[in-house]
């Protein structure tokens, strides 16, 4: 086979053009290097990393300590099936379920598969502990969610591409707008087999869209009367990305461990994580819940080969240690609240940039144009010849989500990147 190191941008989009299905559209840009908050591409120019690999990078590209827990153990122990115990999971599972107060953790690979995970869990759970009769049970869903791609959860999207020609859809899922409270309890009240209400705390694809502060609190409150498990999707806002150790402590002020602040933090009854839990090392994704939901679930009703593996383990724990140490949830915040400052102030004053908002360091620009438009598009491969890479999201509106080891001078620079970029495009 032909040597791939000494390939340019244009042969390695061209392979990628003649060999792989179509089903992205990237940005043309051709990655080879990572290092912190920054990417190299293959003929040697450096980017600022506003994606971070749709934030499962919070800890910044090729960590040492997650790169070295992950060779280490990639050295001693890989795979061994679940059909043995392995000894780096159960320390693991020991470690993340402290770190996130539940009692127990069940390990799988990608968000989708937990977010599967999470909704057998919540169908078991309704016909074993709620009584609900069988084959009745229903998910409240948000319009506009997106919780991943498989044949059930695009069943509940909303998204016409994702969706259509791959029918039939799974049903037993109940569709209400996002960040109203009146929607959820009128379906709570309305539909008597409800297992779950499943909700991302922001919804990041459908632009970074920021609920009420108090939304999370409330609509945990609601399942809570209405015995519906609260189901909070935190693969994207998780994992301090935006500024708690999850999005649904809201704005409380967090160190180790949130402090659980009154009116912003909800508990969920599961948690599913993903993306950052491995710092993009790795695909590991997890669901979390105390012992009288997970119990449901008995050996050989669910699982996956590489769930919970040797080196998933290794990779996670060194994941969540990092975002500890270097205190990423309280960086997050500060830098999150600079940026939306710097990025309002240009705003105020800008006929291309009309909005900005967010949470922490998930944030979102949206462009003074229609969502059909070229223009978003137009300003990442400007900011991409600026040195810094982002991607539109729902046509007209820009993602900005650094790794969280970024520091206030690279931030104030990559401030002056975005501004002086959209300055080129004021009507
Ligand atoms: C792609 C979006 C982000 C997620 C939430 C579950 C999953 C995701 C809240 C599934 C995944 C990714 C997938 C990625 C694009 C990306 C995305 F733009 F589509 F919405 F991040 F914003 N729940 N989100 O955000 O996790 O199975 O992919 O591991 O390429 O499709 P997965």
């Amino acid at each position: 086979m032909a040597t791939v190191d000494q390939l340019s941008s244009q042969e390695a989009i061209a392979l990628e053009d003649k060999h792989g299905a179509h089903n992205y559209h990237p940005l043309p840009v051709v990655l080879s290097k990572g290092e912190g908050v920054y990417v190299w591409d293959v003929e040697g120019k450096k980017y600022y990393d506003f994606l971070s690999a749709y934030s499962a990078v919070n800890q910044g590209h090729c960590h040492p300590r997650i790169v070295n827990a992950m060779t280490e153990q990639a050295k001693t122990l890989t795979l061994t099936s679940r059909a043995f115990y392995n000894d780096t999971l159960g320390p693991y599972e020991k470690y993340a379920t402290e770190y996130f107060d539940f009692d127990k953790l069940l390990p799988m690979n990608t968000g989708a598969e937990a977010v599967e995970t999470a909704i057998k869990l919540a169908r078991k759970w309704a016909y074993e502990k709620k009584g609900v009769e069988e084959h009745e049970a229903q998910i409240i869903v948000c319009e506009n969610n997106f919780h991943g791609r498989t044949t059930t959860i695009i069943s509940f999207s909303n998204d016409e591409g994702a969706r259509k020609n791959f029918g039939p859809y799974t049903p037993g899922f109940i569709k209400i707008p996002y960040d109203d409270v009146d929607a959820l309890e009128n379906a709570l009240k309305s539909h008597k087999n409800i297992a779950g209400f499943l909700v991302e705390p922001i919804q990041g694809e459908a632009g970074v869209y920021t609920p009420a502060d108090d939304y999370m609190r409330k609509a945990q409150a609601l399942c809570n009367k209405h015995e519906v498990l609260f189901i909070a999707d935190e693969i994207q806002t998780g994992i301090a990305r935006t500024g708690g150790l999850l999005a649904v402590c809201g704005n409380c002020s967090c160190e180790s461990h949130c402090e659980k602040q009154e009116d912003t933090y909800a508990q969920p009854d599961i948690l599913i994580l993903g993306k950052a839990l491995s710092g993009g090392a790795y695909p590991v994704s997890a669901v979390l819940a105390n012992d009288h939901i997970m119990e449901v679930i008995k050996p050989g009703q669910h699982g996956s080969t590489f769930g919970g593996n040797p080196i998933a383990g290794a990779v996670a724990t060194a994941a969540l240690e990092v975002v500890r140490d270097e205190h990423l949830i309280q960086n997050a915040r500060k830098l999150g609240t600079i940026f939306r400052e710097k990025m309002q102030e240009f705003v105020d004053s800008s006929s291309i940039a009309t909005l900005v908002r967010g949470r922490g360091l998930l944030n979102a620009v949206v462009i003074n144009d229609t969502e059909d438009s070229s223009t978003a598009w137009d300003i990442c491969m400007a900011l991409r010849d600026n040195g810094l890479l982002a991607k539109p999201t729902h046509g007209n509106i820009i993602r900005f989500a650094p790794p969280l080891v970024m520091n206030e001078k690279q931030l104030i620079e990559c401030t002056d990147i975005i501004i002086k970029t959209l300055k080129q495009f004021e009507k």
